[in-house]
């Protein structure tokens, strides 16, 4: 685990905005003082659940008012496939552009907060532009040399991935993670992005083993030295199959098992498909621990 003290990494004015803790639009989530739930809008004909579904404006938005009315806190729209288990198509930038630019100024317009999963800071920009205020980076600010800048530029709250090429089973996973975290926080401090803009997140099955996506959950407090918000998104991973075996569609039981799970370890935000079941399921924990 990261010793924050000695890294540095608590890092409270390493930004050069002016805002104070407290201020921000993720801050005023996280005021909610529950844990926030993040719906999942693809605009992919290869995501690994739900690929092709959403690939039609029309479809797209009324999945995205669906899953505003469910109960969703923030929207996370994406354009590329980030295939968390491999065989990604890399999509050109004015693909990625073409399929979220029908679909984005609608799903700003509902109201609630969107998030960008992009690994392009182009379209980070494009997206921020065009009224999205989060960026997802599954890359954690280090593949694309200019998306720290363009967070920076932007004020807007970052989610830090992990990610590997390939899933090591012999790492300590928790360590990697640890250690990505810390290059990537090295980063945004030197961009100047404010340390209450940024969400860490451990990447559940992106370049891990099941056994390692598993670790993540069960040690998630480990990150906590960090004093960020984390975010998981267990929502329908492979690792639920190597439990249960399940195809993606089938995975609700296991995604609401994981995510509770991760609430419990003192996740702030879960990424999910499936809003409403895993808006009630928190809710039904948070009423349970309120009766002790
Ligand atoms: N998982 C996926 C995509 N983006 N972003 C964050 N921050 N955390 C995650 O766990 C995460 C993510 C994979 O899920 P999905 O978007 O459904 O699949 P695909 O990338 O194939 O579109």
């Amino acid at each position: 685990m990261a010793d924050s003290t000695a890294t540095g990494l608590v890092h409270p004015t390493s930004a050069g905005s002016a805002e104070a803790p407290g201020e921000g639009l993720l801050a005023r989530l996280l005021a909610k003082n529950r844990p926030l739930v993040m719906g999942v809008l693809n605009l992919t004909p290869d995501s690994f659940s739900d690929g092709g579904r959403y690939l039609d404006p029309r479809a797209a938005i009324a999945q995205a008012e669906r899953l505003v009315a469910e109960g969703a806190d923030i929207l996370d729209v994406g354009a590329e496939s980030t295939r968390p288990y491999g065989g990604a198509v890399a999509v050109p930038l004015d693909e990625e552009r073409r399929r979220l630019d029908p679909v984005l100024p609608a799903v700003v317009a509902l109201g609630i907060p969107v998030s960008i999963d992009t690994i392009k800071s182009a379209v980070a920009a494009w997206a921020l532009e065009a009224g999205a205020s989060i960026v997802n980076d599954v890359w954690g600010l280090q593949r694309d040399p200019d998306m720290a800048r363009v967070v920076a530029e932007h004020g807007a709250p970052v989610i830090i991935m992990h990610n590997r090429d390939a899933a090591d089973p012999t790492i300590d996973i928790i360590k990697d993670v640890d250690e990505f975290f810390s290059r990537s926080l090295e980063i945004a401090w030197s961009a100047a992005i404010h340390r209450h803009r940024i969400v860490l997140d451990p990447g559940i099955g992106f370049g891990k083993t099941s056994e390692q996506s598993m670790a993540c959950i069960a040690r998630l407090r480990e990150f906590e030295s960090f004093g960020l918000p984390v975010l998981v998104g267990a929502s329908r991973k492979r690792f639920i199959d190597s439990v249960s075996p399940s195809p993606p569609s089938e995975r609700l039981g296991g995604s609401l098992a994981a995510h509770l799970f991760a609430v419990e370890n003192g996740a702030a935000i879960i990424r999910t498909h499936d809003v409403a079941p895993t808006v009630q399921a928190l809710a039904v924990a948070a009423a349970i621990r309120h009766a002790r």
